[in-house]
């Protein structure tokens, strides 16, 4: 049976690349009630966004919605229980790219920051979508990206999307032998490096809490609800049974920034429809229930591809 990975970390094209309150005359400017935020929080990238969006304090300025986890091969869409976008109408995300350039053919992928005013797409590119609603609206949050940092940030989104998401699609690929032995390495020293630097303060950065700790909780979120599950269990542990790296992920997930964009039954939904067709998406087996946090996390499985 073929190994289907969960969505890589690795982005797939970026077409639209508005930027707002930067360029003047981008005529994206920072006004409230004029952006919304398009997600699957199934989607790493996307709840990254979601998590910024909340912690910059601005649920009530850029409104959100969220499409159907489990997308058939005409891409995202807003079919079931969460109602079809009240924003732009759409029942395919597609019709938003479609709105923004015409015939479009490219990949719909989301997070989409999208302009209510101009009806179009501002951009699609999550990095550059977390970056402005973290530092472009008078948000009352934490400063996710202080100026000093930024090249910190970046040095630790690589290590999480290289030596940890990356590694682990590698060695799920692999299933045994020597590329597989090398990959749960990286995978393993890098948890151990992080268990290492969080004994040491709350945060990556210290006692503040920036964007690299939203890269990090949402890794950490993927590798044990997902990737795991296509790894022999001995070789990578859950993050439950690393005591550094878990009270951290409960300490971010007390916060309602975290806690409230966390949907594990999307991330089930789109992982077994990607495993075994959209028609396994029903299925309810219970993913790592977080609500028995500190360690004692059931033996739940999204069920594996194999
Ligand atoms: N252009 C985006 C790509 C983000 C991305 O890869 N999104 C994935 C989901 S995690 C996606 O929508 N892929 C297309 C698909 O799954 O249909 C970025 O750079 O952030």
């Amino acid at each position: 049976m073929p190994v289907h990975l969960p969505t890589s970390a690795a982005p797939c094209t970026v077409r639209f690349q508005g930027r707002i309150g930067r360029e003047p005359g981008s005529g994206f400017t920072a006004v409230p009630h004029r952006y919304h935020l398009y997600v699957s929080l199934a989607c790493p990238r996307s709840l990254r966004a979601a998590v910024t969006r909340s912690l910059a304090g601005l649920e009530d300025k850029v409104t959100l919605s969220v499409v159907t986890p489990v997308r058939d091969g005409r891409g995202w869409a807003f079919r079931t229980g969460e109602g079809p976008d009240s924003v732009g109408g759409f029942a395919q995300l597609r019709e938003a790219y479609e709105a923004t350039e015409h015939h479009y053919e490219g990949p719909v992928s989301v997070p989409v920051l999208w302009d209510r005013w101009s009806g179009r797409i501002v951009s699609n590119q999550a990095d550059d979508i977390m970056y402005d609603l973290a530092t472009a609206f008078e948000g009352a949050g934490p400063e996710l990206y202080p100026a000093g940092l930024a090249d910190g940030i970046a040095r630790y989104g690589a290590l999480f999307d290289d030596d940890v998401w990356e590694a682990a699609q590698q060695a799920g690929r692999a299933r045994r032998g020597d590329r597989y032995d090398e990959a749960t390495g990286t995978v393993f020293n890098a948890l151990g490096l992080l268990e290492h630097r969080l004994s040491q303060s709350p945060f990556l950065f210290g006692d503040r809490l920036t964007a690299a700790d939203v890269h990090l909780w949402t890794t950490l979120l993927h590798v044990d609800a997902v990737h795991r599950r296509h790894l022999w269990v001995e070789d990578v542990r859950r993050i439950g049974e690393h005591t550094v790296l878990w009270a951290y992920f409960e300490r971010l997930y007390e916060l309602p920034a975290f806690r409230d964009n966390l949907r594990l039954d999307h991330i089930a939904q789109h992982h077994r429809a990607s495993c075994r067709g959209p028609a396994a998406s029903g299925s309810t087996l219970p993913i790592v229930d977080w609500d028995r946090l500190a360690g004692t996390a059931p033996e739940a499985a999204a069920g594996d591809c194999g």
